[in-house]
């Protein structure tokens, strides 16, 4: 059989991609519906709601109104705590997010390695224990030099907390910074009981091959996940990074262009028909607010009628201004 010019086959035996939207609504109403495995708010303005499947998510929206994220399910879903760590699970399939101060587990890297512990604890204790795609949001990111900027304690820690539990391949990823409390690291993920299948780019350097220059320790990073169905692939991060240099600095039209030429060898590399479409959401990362209105004109212009959330946050090398992640459906 030859690869590479047909669309992947939809495993209809395998676990269906949970379906992500967005959609302008309250928690207290939408945490009722059926199969919700995991809601969240956009900022400080977002709901509080003391259901475990609900995060308030500590990036800023710079859409007015801003919608909550849904992920539902074609199942029953159940809920708890444990510890510092709050989950939902249904269908195979495993939601998990902990959120932690610095100042109480010592510092950025103690941090993310004590996240990293307790995710990798929590799911390999469960049958969904596949974990496909993991978000880290943490305040500060460009802050410190060299070797101590935070975003690279942060890798240093994460690979420490993931220890050999990711050694037969790294979840897709994203790590954003945010501008709320900037001791406050999250940590999100999505778990299945069936393996997806990773995805990298050829137009990128693996993450986990960056040179030295980025740092001691590789991001632990796949740039994206097919889901176990094949019916959606979970995209990481993508920003102007080609090779394993930033392109285009200082150039945000052209830096959201080389976003979107890597987006499309990711589907491509995935063997995923070209192009985004209305029912595939998309987060855009923005550093600086006042890109805004620019990002959104050429997102609407180059990818018509996607849904795209606009959300400030800093991506993790100071020279890159924007970054997309989001969900490709098959
Ligand atoms: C890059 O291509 C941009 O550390 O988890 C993108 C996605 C990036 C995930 C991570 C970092 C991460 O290297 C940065």
């Amino acid at each position: 059989m030859i690869h590479g010019c047909e669309s992947p086959q939809i495993d209809p035996l395998a676990r269906r991609a949970p379906h992500v939207s967005y959609r302008l609504t309250e928690p207290a109403a939408v945490l009722q519906e059926a199969g919700i495995l995991a809601a969240f708010g956009f900022g400080a303005g977002a709901a509080q709601h003391d259901d475990p499947r609900w995060l308030r998510v500590a990036l800023e929206s710079l859409d007015t109104p801003t919608p909550l994220e849904l992920w539902q399910i074609d199942a029953d879903v159940h809920c708890g705590r444990n510890g510092a760590l709050r989950w939902s699970a249904g269908g195979g399939w495993l939601f998990a997010a902990i959120e932690l101060d610095e100042r109480a587990h010592g510092g950025p890297r103690a941090t993310a390695k004590l996240a990293y512990e307790e995710l990798h604890r929590f799911a390999a204790a469960h049958s969904a224990h596949h974990v496909l795609r993991v978000w880290n949001y943490l305040g500060m990111i460009n802050h410190g030099e060299g070797d101590e900027e935070r975003y690279k304690q942060f890798c240093d820690g994460r690979a420490a907390g993931m220890g050999s539990f990711f050694a037969d391949g790294f979840p897709a990823a994203s790590a954003i910074g945010h501008h709320a409390d900037g001791h406050q690291l999250q940590v999100y993920l999505l778990a299945c009981d069936q393996p997806g299948r990773r995805v990298e780019n050829p137009r990128q350097v693996s993450a986990w091959r960056y040179p030295r220059q980025y740092g001691r320790t590789p991001p632990s990073f796949a740039r994206a996940m097919s889901l176990p169905a094949h019916d959606a692939l979970a995209i990481s991060g993508t920003a102007a990074v080609v090779g394993h240099a930033s392109a285009h600095r200082d150039d945000l039209d052209a830096q959201l262009e080389e976003t979107l030429t890597n987006l499309e060898a990711l589907l491509a590399s995935a063997d995923i028909a070209a192009g985004f479409d209305t029912h595939s959401p998309l987060k855009a990362y923005v550093r600086h607010p006042t890109d805004a209105a620019r990002v959104r004109a050429l997102l609407r212009q180059r990818l018509p009628g996607v849904p795209v959330l606009l959300l400030h946050g800093d991506i993790c090398r100071s020279e890159l201004l924007v970054e997309i992640d989001g969900w490709r459906y098959a």
